[in-house]
């Protein structure tokens, strides 16, 4: 097949499946991003992980590992599909630790506090849906379906964490300070996740040509914001950005600039908790080498007893 039939394929919303024809670069394209989303996933599990021994109580304590365990699977569902553009967990694994693959910038700040646990379900779950509901309609077969089973769970966990941001918002003048923190930190990293605006974005350009992408960096962050600014009045919260107001002829909500010198320092492993992240990852990752050494055992073993 050509390019521009595979191009032609691709307008009329057709899936591209693993054993069809893609170019060389649409699959690049993609093992980055998916492996970069599993990645995250993965990563995404220590902020919260570091919270299941402390939750409030055993209901807050059973939502959350159920949260942190969704997330576990989901990086599971997205390693698999990427391995079927034709590379192994291993080496997506090795480009994790060489630090040649990135992961979400927002897993590189700490959790400082329970009211963090509502700012990342609502703030960093809201902004993941909003992103991943746009995947849904991606170009390549395995990660689009990936994406719908994600997406069902992720409204989930971003419910549970803005009951957690109501619940304090409404508790005693402590708490209701607690989670004005937690949404005063954790504000600028969420509108960060979406990436740097469209016109610094590289990537932008080939993902939407091919719909890896459906809507570009601003889109999502214009409609992440414009959700967002509403579930804070409800419970009583100001969103720390004094720039943000209602446009009347735009239709959205305008809103302050980030900090990208903070971002790319994030992005570039200079974070508060980059070296943690990783080295935690790393860790886990040769403790668990037994595991897999017993898999393999086990799965050689029935492979040679089909054999014989
Ligand atoms: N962090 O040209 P673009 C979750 C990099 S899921 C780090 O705009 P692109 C669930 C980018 O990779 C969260 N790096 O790139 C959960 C590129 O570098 P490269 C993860 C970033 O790919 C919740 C360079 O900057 N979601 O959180 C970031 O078109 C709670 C230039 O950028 C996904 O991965 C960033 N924020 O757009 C789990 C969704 N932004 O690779 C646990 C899928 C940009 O050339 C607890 N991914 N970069 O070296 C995407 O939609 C896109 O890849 C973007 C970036 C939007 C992340």
């Amino acid at each position: 097949m050509s390019k521009e039939k595979f191009q032609e394929k691709i307008d009329a919303e057709k899936k591209i499946e693993p054993k069809d024809w893609m170019p060389e670069a649409y699959r690049k394209h993609l093992i980055r991003q998916i492996s970069q989303h599993a990645h995250s996933e993965i990563i995404g599990m220590q902020p919260e992980g570091n919270w299941i021994s402390r939750a409030p109580s055993l209901r807050a304590k059973m939502i959350l590992l159920a949260k942190v365990q969704d997330e576990a699977g989901h990086g599971l569902y997205l390693y698999s599909a990427c391995e079927t553009l034709g590379i192994s967990r291993q080496e997506l694994i090795q480009q994790l630790h060489e630090g040649k693959a990135k992961y979400s910038s927002i897993f590189n700040y700490p959790t400082l506090s329970w009211a963090d646990m509502g700012a990342v379900g609502w703030l960093v779950d809201g902004a993941a849906i909003v992103n991943q509901v746009s995947l849904q309609r991606t170009s390549y077969g395995p990660y689009s379906r990936g994406m719908v089973k994600i997406c069902k769970e992720e409204s989930f966990h971003q419910r549970q964490g803005y009951e957690i941001m109501s619940e304090m918002a409404n508790g005693t003048p402590e708490q209701k300070e607690m989670a004005q923190d937690a949404l005063n930190r954790f504000w600028w990293p969420s509108i960060m996740m979406f990436g740097p605006h469209d016109g610094d974005s590289p990537r932008t350009g080939n993902a939407m040509k091919w719909k890896i992408k459906r809507q570009t960096n601003d889109e999502l962050r214009q409609s992440f914001i414009d959700k967002t600014v509403h579930q804070a009045e409800i419970i009583g919260l100001t969103i720390p950005d004094p720039d943000l107001k209602w446009n009347e002829e735009r239709g959205h909500y305008d809103f302050g600039e980030m900090d990208w010198d903070e971002f790319w320092d994030v992005v570039n492993g200079n974070g508060p908790c980059n070296k943690q992240r990783l080295d935690h990852h790393k860790k886990a990752h040769d403790d668990g080498k037994w595991v897999r050494k017993a898999a393999k055992a086990y799965s050689d073993k029935q492979k040679n007893l089909v054999k014989n």
